[in-house]
């Protein structure tokens, strides 16, 4: 796990210095009808980060990964992401990984590698894994990093001018 969070708390550090160079005008401005700004975009990370907060958390007192989803299209138009500060939503992003990076590093490594049999990873994972098959702690947070990786991606090629 360890090499996943040094490459997380890399991709935290200069993520957090290129988006910052998008500028509020720009980062609400979605690359086509439809689709989300940079701003709702961060934002669906923020709501990312909430979510699996509590579940990395919870995880840690039961023998199951089985967690209530999020409706990402809802919990964006609710927050009126576009509407808020686009340095803020920067800075939050950015603090709330570190620290979800501090929990992942506090986890001991029985309860990364326990096998869970019971989980809804079929439902809730950004790659799913089938009901049947047994995951670990260790495989939903390396996937919640990749999904991470995946839209910070998605703002980057948008905004190209960020470098
Ligand atoms: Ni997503």
């Amino acid at each position: 796990m360890n090499d996943a969070l040094e490459d997380f708390r890399n991709t935290i550090e200069a993520a957090a210095e290129r988006l910052l160079q998008i500028s509020e005008e720009q980062s609400r401005i979605p690359k086509a009808v439809g689709k989300w700004s940079a701003k709702e975009i961060i934002g669906h990370l923020i709501d990312s980060a909430s979510n699996n907060h509590q579940r990395f958390v919870r995880a840690q007192f039961s023998d199951e990964l089985i967690f209530p989803g999020y409706p990402q299209e809802d919990w964006i138009s609710v927050q009126q992401y576009n509407e808020e500060s686009w340095p803020l939503l920067v800075q939050l992003w950015k603090t709330f990984n570190l620290h979800l990076l501090h929990v992942m590093s506090c986890v001991p490594e029985q309860a990364l590698k326990k096998l869970r049999a019971k989980h809804n990873l079929h439902q809730i994972a950004w790659v799913t894994v089938d009901e049947g098959e047994a995951v670990t702690l260790e495989y939903f947070m390396r996937d919640y990093i990749r999904h991470l990786k995946h839209h910070l991606k998605q703002v980057f090629e948008n905004n190209p001018q960020a470098t």
